[in-house]
């Protein structure tokens, strides 16, 4: 029987059974993909990170002694868990331990702060809060620490070393395994990720496993994952570009075997090429950009990598272009999101395609729609409003009927808030947004929440956020800020307010990278500009592309 989650939007039973028979859903949970491929070939090594190299029965066996310890800890099916871990194995063998339970993981990026955690917390009524000691300065111990002081519903905190590993992480692998059964249904929720900012605070997406299980399959298949695949993953490790498109989950479907690293670098990531033969990987524009000008390229035998799958934020042509000659690598441009759709261009598909298309959907389940303001179907190659239902896509957010009021339409299409174009043989090319969001080099920033964040602040009479063109990142984040008096001025310079949200807690990718004391915001007089400043930067980019 599936489990009922308060708060989640559920598929019509219809629906359901559509999927079901057509094959796009199937009756397989996301722990029992990965005891298929350990039964498949139990000796080939599922993941290397760092020193640790586990093939899949070591794997298998690992993710069996930590549900073990979850158990002990009291956890069970539909009770829900925060995940704040950086790129390590044990993040994925806590996923697979806690979906063994039938837990459901709320998963964070490493860069998230008290802010978002402590919303995550709350939200979701986490019993569970899995951290590690400190990132980049700042100590998650003492957090984790304090937010167990303050929820109720908070029973457990675990804390790993800053690397990983550590005595808390031996203490959950000592209380004996469990057995391989199935605890939960494929329709339950697996998961709780953060959705792209576009709001205030920030939104949790409930994906199940026959959603997932569909994306990654179908991102297995038409990308030509296999055993032999040796897939280096650089991006955030809870981002669906690492966990389902392909992502770890789709590497394991196949036998495949993760690397993992802690960021796309080219002094992190070469090294790593070219030690573990890698020959796939998924990245953002800013770090194939990079990759392309690193002056460490001749230093690294890189030759094993073959595809780059890029995708999150625009590539632009002329970095496009430069990536078969340069690096000797086939680009493969992909284009999705976390509430569900991912198309990317098939490995057949001719050069100029790759370049300046990012895909199509894979299956005919992935339905598309573009319209135009008044909801009208366009015609091919007219840009448009971007709009999807289908197998791997949500029916709506955690908790939040407000924003899904807005987001999804009545027959159950996601908004995606994208601007697209679509050609005759349904080759997507994303033009522009509509959305009120900044894209950071794939980062998703909510212009709203910083907004509410800068108006906390004692000196600011009003804010205003919006993202300005650059050349490596695609977006940078710059606030306009309306000062109480002309003596707080002072106190609005650029580190000042950074360190002011950090303190509030905000994630380090949130912070601006400018800041302009005016006296009214450009453009219009009343309280808000971004969204007309936005509206009209992306015609001017629309208008440019054409
Ligand atoms: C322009 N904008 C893009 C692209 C995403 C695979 C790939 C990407 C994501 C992702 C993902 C873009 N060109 N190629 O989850 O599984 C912008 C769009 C989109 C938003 C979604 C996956 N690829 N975008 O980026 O949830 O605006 O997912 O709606 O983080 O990123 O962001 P996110």
């Amino acid at each position: 029987q599936p489990l009922t989650l308060d708060g989640v939007v559920p598929y019509p039973p219809k629906t359901v059974a559509e999927y079901l028979s057509n094959g796009y859903w199937h009756d397989q949970t996301l722990p029992e993909l990965l005891f298929a491929a350990a039964e498949r070939h139990p000796d080939k090594l599922a993941v290397i990170d760092r020193d640790t190299r586990l093939s899949y029965r070591q794997l298998t066996d690992e993710v069996l002694r930590l549900a073990a310890g979850l158990q002990h800890l009291g956890l069970g099916r539909g009770d829900r868990v925060v995940v704040h871990l950086p790129n390590t194995y044990e993040y994925i063998a806590f996923l697979f331990a806690l979906w063994e339970l039938g837990v459901i993981p709320v998963v964070a990026p490493i860069a998230h702060r008290r802010a978002e955690i402590e919303h995550f917390i709350e939200i979701a009524e986490a019993r569970t809060y899995i951290t590690v000691a400190s990132d980049s300065g700042t100590d998650l111990a003492a957090l984790a620490a304090d937010l167990k002081g303050r929820w109720a519903h908070l029973d457990h905190t675990v804390i790993l070393d800053r690397r990983g590993g550590g005595a808390e992480y031996d203490a959950l692998l000592s209380k004996g395994s469990l057995e391989h059964v199935r605890r939960c249904s494929p329709q339950d929720v697996a998961l709780l990720q953060m959705s792209g900012g576009t709001t205030g605070v920030p939104k949790l997406m409930p994906h199940t496993h026959h959603t997932y299980g569909y994306a990654l399959r179908r991102s297995v298949g038409e990308r030509g994952i296999t055993e032999r695949t040796v897939h280096l993953l650089v991006m955030p490790i809870c981002h669906s570009m690492s966990t389902r498109s392909p992502g770890f989950l789709g590497a394991f479907s196949a036998g495949a075997t993760i690397v993992i690293a802690p960021n796309g670098s080219p002094d992190v990531a070469f090294p790593l090429i070219e030690k573990h033969r890698a020959n796939r990987v998924t990245l953002v524009p800013p770090i194939l950009l990079a990759w392309l000008n690193s002056s460490l390229r001749g230093a690294y035998d890189l030759s094993s990598m073959r595809v780059v799958m890029c995708g999150g934020a625009k590539l632009s042509e002329e970095v496009a272009r430069r990536v078969e000659p340069e690096l000797g690598m086939e680009l493969s441009q992909s284009f999705g999101m976390g509430e569900g759709l991912v198309v990317s261009n098939p490995p057949d598909i001719d050069r100029e395609t790759r370049v300046r298309y990012q895909g199509r959907p894979a299956s005919e389940a992935d339905e598309i729609r573009v319209i135009d303001d008044e909801g009208n179907d366009v015609a091919p190659g007219v840009p448009g409003h971007l709009l999807t239902r289908g197998p791997s896509v949500i029916r709506g957010y955690y908790r939040n009927p407000e924003q899904n009021a807005l987001a999804f339409t009545s027959d159950g299409f996601y908004r995606t808030g994208d601007i697209v174009e679509r050609d005759e043989r349904g080759f997507i090319r994303v033009v522009g947004r509509s959305k009120d969001q900044i894209n950071r080099g794939g980062e998703k920033i909510a212009p709203e929440e910083l907004e509410n964040a800068f108006l906390a602040h004692s000196g600011v009479h009003n804010a205003s956020v919006i993202g300005v063109d650059d050349e490596v990142l695609g977006e940078r984040i710059k606030a306009y800020l309306i000062p109480r008096s002309p003596e707080h001025v002072a106190d609005l310079t650029l580190g000042k307010l950074r360190q002011f949200l950090q303190e509030r807690g905000l994630a380090t990718f949130k912070l601006p990278d400018f800041v302009e004391v005016v006296d009214e915001f450009p453009y219009t007089a009343v309280g808000k500009v971004s969204k007309r400043l936005q509206r009209e930067r992306k015609q001017a980019r629309v208008e440019r592309q054409r």
